[in-house]
């Protein structure tokens, strides 16, 4: 495994220098933030990136991510467009030395959270998901409290409810279409600059709003790999989204797509599920519902040589900043991970 840390660039309150301390670190996991989705990235803006990160003494290898337009995703007429420009995205990042893209295919709204600034039992806080909140929210009721984290500030009350309705009338079949009709365009370009494409599960793995969400269980999985069955095409195991579901077993999967060959990242995160949701705790095994050691043994003993990251942390320590992005918990995280890989890969000599 590689070992990766993401980090959103000048505007990061987490500096680079401070990322390259962590004990093992390697690579960075960022992004071009200063386009509009679905817009061509400047190669002066990917150069740049690519500079500080290597001049910190870490590898420029990751992005996270190139978001996928919404009108691919409802597959609208002017989608080529955008296809088009998607591939010239990822022939542009390659030519930087870029190996892995991490994007996700949820409508509208990526992750969800109803509270970012939880209050956990050891005082630190964490975001949590408590389905009893999400009910009360309805994007299509001008009245709703529309302000859940995670979401696309970019859209106009009134340009999501146009949105969202789009969705409404689509069905998962018609998802699973458009999600083909991508993926036949851009995987052949993947191949060819030889990056390995990375879909991150939904998160969580459920319909919100009685939106299609289709990247969320084994099955699923199993007939995404299909839809164009290269190995540049590609998972992100992002243990935390899947693991939020208790019918989703996160060990196995990882065990089985890592022997596929098609796990190119891993978001290594733990959650706690609960009856009405999940809570984002620290990342040991003894703090959340997921078994953490299984899940990097099942990766290493199958063959899984891509990248890691620790996902979302707690805030400890009086740190405020980005809600899941702060330094310190990360950190721990990292370490964390470091130490469970070299105790599996010395017991497995
Ligand atoms: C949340 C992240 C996601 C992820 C995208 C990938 O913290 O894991 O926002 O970056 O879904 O496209």
């Amino acid at each position: 495994m590689k070992l990766s840390f993401r980090w959103y660039g000048e505007d990061d309150k987490v500096t680079l220098e401070q990322i390259r301390q962590i004990p093992g670190m390697q690579a960075i996991v960022t992004a071009v933030y200063d386009v509009p989705v679905g817009e061509v990235w400047s190669r002066e803006s990917i150069a740049k990136l690519k500079k500080l990160t290597e001049d910190a003494g870490l590898a420029f290898e990751v992005i996270e991510s190139i978001p996928v337009h919404e009108d691919i995703k409802l597959g609208k007429p002017t989608r080529d467009r955008y296809i088009e420009n998607y591939c010239e995205n990822i022939r542009r990042v390659a030519e930087a030395g870029i190996k892995c893209i991490c994007y996700n295919f949820m409508p509208v709204f990526d992750w969800t959270r109803t509270q970012l600034d939880h209050v956990l039992a050891d005082g630190s806080t964490s975001l949590v998901y408590y389905q009893e909140q999400v009910d009360k929210v309805n994007p299509l009721e001008s009245d709703s409290d529309l302000t859940l984290p995670g979401w696309d500030s970019s859209y106009t009350r009134d340009e999501l409810k146009a949105v969202v309705a789009e969705y409404n009338a689509m069905s998962e079949e018609d998802l699973w279409n458009n999600l083909k009709y991508f993926l036949e365009k851009v995987i052949p370009v993947a191949a060819e600059c030889d990056v390995n494409m990375a879909i991150h599960e939904d998160d969580p793995c459920w319909s919100i709003f009685g939106l299609p969400r289709i990247i969320t269980c084994e099955e699923n999985l199993d007939k995404f790999l299909k839809l164009v069955d290269d190995p540049h095409n590609g998972i992100t195991l992002c243990t935390g989204s899947l693991g939020c579901s208790a019918k989703n077993d996160v060990v196995r999967m990882a065990g089985k797509y890592a022997a596929m060959g098609r796990i190119h990242f891993a978001h290594i995160r733990n959650v706690a599920v609960l009856e009405n949701g999940f809570e984002e705790r620290a990342h040991l095994s003894c703090c959340g519902s997921l078994d953490m050691y299984g899940i990097l043994k099942a990766l290493h003993d199958n063959g899984f040589t891509g990248y890691v990251r620790p996902d979302h942390g707690r805030m400890i320590w009086g740190e405020t900043g980005r809600a899941g992005y702060g330094l310190y918990d990360r950190a721990l995280g990292a370490t964390y991970i470091n130490g469970l890989w070299e105790a599996i890969e010395k017991s497995s000599k």
